[in-house]
């Protein structure tokens, strides 16, 4: 009888775990916008070349970089790719990047 509950527990473990799995996957399939903290730029090539280089990155829909700002704004879809390769792909250029805090800034 006890053999007969956990076959039946791990059955609707199996079950909801498979679940979860297909919800994951339809909310992973979005697009996802970054501020990304980028130290290093100093002129406007800078800017293009972070944004070239982050445009290459398979998903990504989407790079703003601004010097003045120090930030790269970046839209991506995150089924594809992941912060991680974007922060990778900028410091593969020699800059140190970091993400910012998503909660919008009072700063104008
Ligand atoms: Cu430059």
């Amino acid at each position: 009888m006890r053999y007969m509950v956990i076959a039946l527990l791990a059955l609707v473990v199996g079950c909801s775990s498979v679940n979860r799995k297909d919800e994951a996957k339809k909310a992973e399939s979005t697009v996802q916008k970054i501020n990304v903290s980028v130290s290093g730029m100093v002129c406007t090539s800078c800017e293009k070349s972070i944004s070239t280089k982050v445009a290459k990155l398979d998903g990504v829909k989407s790079v703003v970089a601004s010097q003045k700002d120090g930030t790269a704004s970046v839209e991506f879809d995150n089924s594809k790719v992941s912060e991680k390769d974007v922060i990778a792909a900028i410091e593969s250029l020699g800059y140190k990047a970091h993400i910012q805090t998503e909660t919008p800034t009072a700063k104008q």
